[in-house]
């Protein structure tokens, strides 16, 4: 492949709900389209970041300029890219900055995959037809409300049930949900609410029984976690700490977690994702696909990681109807009354772009040519 062209769009794209975390709430998602040209095909890629830099450090602002002033121009001087694991080494130069990596790694894989003529889910050596799809439900108001929510999902036939957690919006709302529908697949996401000193809280929520605490401690701790994760039964899940196969191989010998959570756009791409996939595997560390509200494009990235054989857990890959009244692909994602999506069989990302709607939502484009 020889990269000739790269379209940078900004997108914005209300959300059907508004969602709480720990960190704050959105009620729409700023982000980036990446289109990635070789002179006869096309790939897309989704950067995951926001406006803010609340979940990371990244903002829609700093992942254009990375890209415009610095990963661009690498694909540019490169005269040739044989194989998409390329890329990875390609940006090594570029400290972090993951989310902007990903979103024009992720285009080159989907533009390979294309060409090669595969779904992207084979070329990266993915065994399953369908995924198993879990949801992830943001803070509530009100036990009542939560209860209520959790139901809805669990009638359109999620697999696990994801609730957001923080400081006093914590033990008492899970055990709400559990004495209502006893012994469902649930879980807690913290988004680092919490510090060691909430050890206590931590002990007595093990008799929740839930799946995982996700991510409970500080965003950048492998530490403090190995601490708590001594501590409790319940397994600890790591998100927010992990950017690379390194930090999952120390995180692992730390003991800081049982479980990781790989979101493609936090680890810089498919390739160190895929890294991560096998570490954990060999370490016998079950692993599954986190979401950060994505469009369509992005999703469809998630749903095909999700086909490696180390994905035990069901994904934050809910459908699209779930986040959009509209999406940018088409057929949208759409999940079965068993909580399975159905792995697509056209090559590269499996979707067709809906053209129209991505005119719609973009705010801001700009073109890069060699
Ligand atoms: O921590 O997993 C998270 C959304 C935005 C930022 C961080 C997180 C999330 C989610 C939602 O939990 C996952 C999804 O449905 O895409
Ligand atoms: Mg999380």
């Amino acid at each position: 492949m020889k990269i000739e062209k790269v379209v940078l769009r900004k997108l914005k794209m209300d959300l059907k709900f508004p969602f709480q975390t720990s960190f704050g709430t959105q009620t729409n998602r700023e982000f980036i389209i990446t289109e990635v040209y070789d002179g006869t095909d096309v790939g897309y890629g989704e950067c995951v970041v926001n406006s803010n830099p609340f979940y990371n450090e990244e903002t829609v602002q700093t992942a254009w300029h990375i890209m415009k002033d610095f990963l661009i121009p690498f694909l540019f001087q490169k005269e040739e890219i044989s194989h998409p694991d390329e890329v990875n080494n390609l940006f090594k130069q570029v400290r972090r900055h993951n989310m902007a990596k990903s979103a024009l790694e992720g285009a080159i894989w989907d533009l390979y995959a294309k060409k090669l003529g595969k779904p992207l889910a084979e070329v990266i050596g993915g065994t399953k037809d369908k995924i198993a799809v879990g949801v992830s439900i943001g803070i509530q108001e009100t036990k009542e409300a939560l209860v209520e929510t959790v139901g809805k999902y669990l009638g359109q036939g999620f697999q696990k049930i994801k609730i957001k957690i923080k400081p006093g919006k914590d033990i008492e709302m899970l055990q709400a949900v559990r004495d209502r529908f006893g012994d469902i697949p649930m879980m807690a996401d913290a988004n680092s609410a919490y510090t060691l000193k909430d050890i206590d809280l931590f002990k007595q929520m093990d008799s929740l029984g839930l799946i995982m605490f996700e991510q409970p401690l500080a965003h950048d701790d492998i530490i403090d976690h190995a601490k708590l994760q001594a501590a409790i039964q319940t397994p600890v899940c790591l998100d927010e700490s992990i950017h690379s196969v390194e930090d999952a191989r120390k995180a692992i010998e730390q003991g800081s977690c049982k479980i990781i959570n790989i979101k493609i756009g936090r680890v810089g791409g498919i390739t160190e994702a895929i890294n991560i996939h096998n570490i954990c595997k060999e370490n016998n560390i079950p692993v599954w696909c986190g979401g950060m509200l994505e469009s369509g494009i992005g999703r469809a990235f998630n749903v095909a990681i999700t086909s490696l054989d180390n994905f035990t857990i069901p994904g934050d890959t809910a459908p699209s109807a779930r986040y959009w009244e509209e999406d940018i692909i088409e057929p949208e994602i759409e999940m079965d009354a068993d909580g399975q999506i159905e792995l697509q069989k056209k090559p590269g990302i499996g979707y067709d772009i809906n053209q129209a709607a991505l005119e719609r939502y973009t705010v801001e484009t700009e073109v890069f040519s060699k």
